[in-house]
């Protein structure tokens, strides 16, 4: 479903195998030498969600000149495959950072625009366990007007053109949503980004 011009849902694209196999990893990558952490905003606020990166390392607000964890070749390829489901082709897709966020029942995240990278490619978003409600705002304010989405486990979300800098958040996760089989209590969000740095 086209949300906006530039922003595409896919619900279901990822099969419920790969959305396992998806878990596992993200599971793997909070062991390594860059666990999941709380973000602590310049300003002193602490976001609800705790988040890792892989490939080139975000800070708020910007991307270091640093990887941490290498962003793996098939995860890049996922995001190829992703943005050729959503346009029609891939259009050179190549990104170089993932963000790994997850909500635990009250975590949230407050309307913000991502602005730091410095290229015109789209924004991949792949959401696994526990659904949402994902707002889908205007380019001019934190405010109205807006569109609530739910996502879902294996939904996928391409976010370029006209909605790439688009306000969004996430206000509410359904606890206890995700199905048992898929082995998560809480939602995670994958996003994959192209710096341009
Ligand atoms: C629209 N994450 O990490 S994903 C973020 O579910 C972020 O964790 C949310 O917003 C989450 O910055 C929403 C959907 C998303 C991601 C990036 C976007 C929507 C976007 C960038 C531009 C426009
Ligand atoms: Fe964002």
């Amino acid at each position: 479903a086209v949300v906006a011009p530039g922003a595409v849902h896919v619900p279901g694209w990822l099969p419920p195998e790969r959305q396992r196999e998806l878990v596992a990893a993200c599971r793997e990558w909070g062991r390594g030498p860059f666990p999941y952490r709380h973000t602590v905003l310049p300003g002193g606020g602490v976001m609800s969600v705790r988040s890792l990166c892989l490939g080139r390392r975000w800070e708020p607000y910007r991307y270091l000149d640093e990887v941490g964890v290498e962003l793996p070749e098939w995860l890049a390829a996922l995001g190829r495959r992703a943005v050729a489901e959503a346009y029609g082709d891939d259009g050179g897709f190549a990104p170089d950072t993932a963000l790994v966020n997850f909500y635990d029942a009250d975590a949230r995240m407050g309307m913000h625009q991502d602005k730091e990278e410095r290229s015109g490619a789209p924004v991949v978003s792949l959401s696994l366990g526990d659904r949402c409600v994902f707002r889908f705002g205007n380019t001019e304010t934190r405010g109205k007007p807006y569109t609530d989405v739910e996502l879902r486990s294996g939904d996928l979300f391409v976010f370029g053109g006209p909605s790439r800098f688009a306000y969004h958040g996430v206000p509410k996760v359904y606890p206890g949503t995700a199905d048992p089989a898929l082995g998560l209590t809480g939602r995670l969000n994958l996003t994959l980004r192209q710096t341009g740095l």
